[in-house]
């Protein structure tokens, strides 16, 4: 990807969000796509959300993805102010293990979607490849990349196969 405007923003309601957002910055560093990360809240930077996500489109992103905990607002409510698509990742609270997180963002009305993913560190792991696999629609070299990793995830079978002895 030679053009270094972020195709990608990970946005996350709290700093303590960062724990679990930064398994999808490692997939977009493993496959070079440039993004942005930052923390914005939906119940403490309202403005600064809608702000965002009114100029997300101008300002050349492509996918974005929110990952908050508890009463999880954020990817609906940017996803409610922006035609890019949203990818939802449900952050584990400490109070009711994510459950929270997961029924927030999941259950969008018709009309505005949020694709969400599993609960926790693999749900942000699995926003920043699905990121890549939206992206790599119109980019060959990231649908090569992307074919090479599963490949290397079946080597990986393969490999853990031959250790059963
Ligand atoms: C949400 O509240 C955040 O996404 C975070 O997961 C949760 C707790 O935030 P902190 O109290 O740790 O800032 O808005």
């Amino acid at each position: 990807m030679a053009d270094n405007t972020p195709q990608v923003a990970v946005i996350m309601g709290s700093a303590s969000d960062w724990a679990t957002m930064q398994h999808a910055c490692e997939m977009l560093d493993q496959f070079g796509v440039p993004y942005i990360k930052q923390v914005i809240s939906a119940h403490r930077t309202p403005e600064l959300m809608a702000e965002f996500a009114h100029n997300a489109r101008a300002n050349g992103l492509k996918v974005i993805i929110a990952g908050a905990g508890g009463a999880a607002h954020l990817p609906g409510m940017v996803a409610a102010q922006t035609t890019l698509p949203v990818i939802g990742v449900p952050v584990q609270s400490r109070a009711l293990s994510g459950w929270d997180s997961l029924l927030s963002i999941v259950q969008m009305p018709g009309g505005i979607p949020v694709a969400t993913t599993a609960i926790g560190n693999s749900g942000a792991t699995n926003a920043g490849l699905l990121a890549v696999s939206i992206l790599s629609t119109t980019d060959q070299a990231l649908a090569d990349k992307l074919q090479a990793y599963r490949d290397g995830l079946k080597q990986k079978v393969a490999e853990s196969n031959a250790q059963l002895v």
